[in-house]
């Protein structure tokens, strides 16, 4: 290997070092200005947002709910490759390195100043960071020793004698240790700063303390008691009422938004009348609604757990439609998170006097988990979280179809989404079962319709009535459980389900997009 690929490799880790200190320090500065201008976020979210569908559901399919983590590992692997390119450019023709870091820079900052609610000042941390990594790099490159990181014993002598800022080392060894000296010193500053950033943004946590310390108001019109047979208690099928903590958790965000309450108010503006600004304690003084609600997305499979049950505290949307008085023509409402995200709801649903949608600010007796909308959500019952549950809510626009869509209609999916119906088998899952009597348990669901009843077929034998659990009302699923003598060999379980309009659950199989799957849930077991 020549001296000058040696040298190479140790400007490509200069790259690295130069780079991944001055990304430390944008997050430093990032949170200063707001967690959401951090070059590596904002390009993520920037990504998630222009991904196209295909692409997204397909890491959605390998990776489930850890596709956010792999594109963040992805993204770190291509700015490491990029930062090695411009260590190695630099040596070996200045400034093109630094030049590769200040396109990157510009694009960081361009891309950061155009995510939501961002201002110029989000511009600060790309052009901060990056102009700090391109003066390191520098520094870094001018004290690249002449050997590869791994050959302590190769020739001395200078790389690209002559080149400029290249200065001609006269001893291998100490110039190697003068290098990791730079290096170090420059690793050890990036930690520091990446430890203080978090100490800043403990704005976070600071949220935590303020929800912790919340305690709700009572609910002026309370939920109905949950009857003591909505839970079957078969073990191995999901509860009635989801915890909190393992509860499905759908969003673009790359972080959590942190929203502090006493910064909180949600605009109800658009086509109306009498548009107004409702803060935190505002809410709190109104009378409250709770209201069972089971939630479901419709990237859900046939078989999939995107959907649980809650109990949820809140306000109900229709009153503060009625009090912003909408104009005839407008048929939509366009709900804005503090992320930017979007979801589109039918005005005639979120104004139906029989339908108890509800701005929330409680989950299961607890103020919203911050993952789950803190300090306020959307929940509307019937329709896929897409088109209705928006999180961290803080505008709903009065607005109509033919102007405006939510976040995922552009992206491949329907702009209407009322939940679809369906049924699933959660004991057994498959694999082996003892020969005898074994219970079959899951739930079915058709949100805001009710599920009536619920059949099982054994290998495409004769549909079997099952017994369905109670339930607090039509809005939520229901379990179901069936008793079958399960003889030995191996079989195939298949559930259908009825809902209250009599409408049987279609074996037609449809794929999530664009608006829900459709089909039979099935599961092989071999009873020995
Ligand atoms: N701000 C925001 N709200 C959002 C989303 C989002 O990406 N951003 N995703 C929606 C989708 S697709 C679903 S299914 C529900 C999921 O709510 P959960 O995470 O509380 O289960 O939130 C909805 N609200
Ligand atoms: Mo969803």
């Amino acid at each position: 290997m020549s001296s000058r690929s040696r040298g190479g490799q140790w400007a490509a880790l200069a790259g690295i070092v130069a780079a991944g200190a001055g990304l430390a320090l944008a997050e430093l500065v990032a949170a200063f200005v707001a967690p959401a201008s951090s070059p590596v976020l904002a390009l993520g979210a920037a990504f998630v947002d222009v991904v196209p569908p295909w692409l997204k559901d397909l890491a959605v399919e390998w990776f489930g709910t850890a596709d956010k983590l792999v594109l963040l590992a992805s993204m770190g692997a291509v700015l490491a490759a990029g930062a090695a390119l411009a260590g190695w450019l630099e040596r070996r023709r200045p400034p093109s390195g630094r030049i590769l870091l200040g396109v990157v820079g510009v694009v960081l900052a361009l891309v950061a100043m155009n995510r939501p609610g961002a201002s110029v000042v989000w511009t600060l941390p790309s052009l901060i960071g990056v102009g700090s990594a391109a003066v390191l790099l520098r520094l870094l490159v001018a004290r690249v020793p002449a050997q590869a990181p791994a050959d302590s014993s190769a020739a001395a002598g200078p790389v690209a004698p002559g080149a400029p800022g290249v200065p001609a080392l006269p001893d291998g060894g100490a110039s190697r240790r003068t290098f990791l000296t730079w290096s170090g010193v420059a690793a050890a500053g990036a930690v520091v700063a990446v430890v203080a950033s978090r100490a800043v943004s403990a704005g976070s946590r600071a949220v935590e303390v303020v929800r912790d310390a919340i305690r709700l108001p009572r609910a002026a019109d309370p939920a109905p008691a949950v009857p003591a047979g909505a839970d079957l208690g078969v073990p191995g099928a999901d509860p009635y009422i989801s915890p909190n903590d393992d509860f499905y958790r759908i969003d673009t965000a790359l972080r959590v938004p942190a929203v502090d309450p006493a910064d909180w108010s949600l605009r109800v503006t658009g086509l109306v009348d009498e548009p107004f600004e409702l803060t935190w304690d505002e809410l709190l003084e109104l009378p409250l609604t709770e209201h069972h609600v089971t939630l479901a997305c419709v990237s859900n499979a046939v078989g999939g757990d995107l959907i649980d049950n809650a109990l949820w505290l809140g306000y109900p949307i229709r009153e503060l439609l009625a009090r912003a008085k909408p104009q005839a023509d407008a048929d939509m409402v366009l709900s804005r998170s503090v992320d930017g995200w979007t979801a589109g709801t039918p005005l005639e649903i979120l104004t139906d006097p029989d339908r108890e949608s509800l701005l929330a600010i409680g989950m299961n007796g607890e103020p919203l988990p911050e993952q789950h909308g803190f300090p306020a959500r959307l929940v509307v019952p019937g329709l896929y979280g897409y088109v209705s549950a928006t999180k961290w809510v803080t505008e709903l626009k009065v607005t109509r179809f033919a102007d405006d869509e939510g976040y995922w209609t552009p992206r491949g999916w329907s702009a209407l989404g009322p939940v679809k119906l369906q049924s699933r088998i959660d004991v057994p899952r498959g694999g082996s079962v003892d020969a005898g009597e074994i219970v079959v348990a899951g739930v079915a669901w058709a949100q805001h319709t009710g599920i009536d009843a619920v059949e099982v077929s054994v290998d495409d034998g004769p549909w079997q009535a099952a017994e369905v659990a109670d339930t607090v009302g039509p809005d939520t699923w229901r379990q179901w459980r069936y008793v079958w003598d399960a003889p030995a060999g191996d079989h195939t379980i298949t559930v259908r389900a009825t809902d209250a309009d009599g409408q049987v659950q279609t074996s037609d199989e449809a794929p999530p997009a664009p608006d829900g799957a459709t089909g039979w849930h099935s599961v092989q077991v071999s009873v020995g």
